[in-house]
């Protein structure tokens, strides 16, 4: 009896530190990446139309418009097509900086991506 108990203490043990290991392979092997963010689109606007983000967030920028707008680098950083209603288009930000962008289709429509280490 004592010994059942002690081979199924150790089995429960072995199977708890398995699983230990595979979350540590999980982790270790998942590249560490900040969440995605999200500018919508929508009324000849960007929202939010500043976005504070640490390195490495990819930006989703979502057309929620009826009429078709794009997303442009001021210098040149990014350039998406004409995004289509719920169209969109995705950059990673790697680097600190400011970038500022503007639709390429209506240059008023302007947006900043602030990027802070
Ligand atoms: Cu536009």
């Amino acid at each position: 009896m004592r010994n059942l108990t002690k081979r199924h203490r150790s089995s429960v043990w072995r199977r708890s530190r398995a699983l230990l290991i595979v979350a540590a392979l999980a982790v270790s092997t998942c590249p560490v990446r900040a969440a995605d963010m999200e500018v919508n689109i929508d009324n000849f606007a960007f929202t939010p139309k500043e976005l504070t983000v640490k390195p490495g967030t990819t930006i989703v920028f979502h057309n929620r418009d009826d009429i078709p707008h794009s997303v442009v680098g001021s210098n040149g950083e990014f350039h998406s097509k004409a995004l289509d209603t719920d169209d969109s288009f995705s950059f990673t930000f790697a680097k600190a900086g400011t970038y500022g962008y503007s639709c390429g289709l209506h240059p008023r429509m302007q947006g900043r991506i602030v990027v802070t280490p």
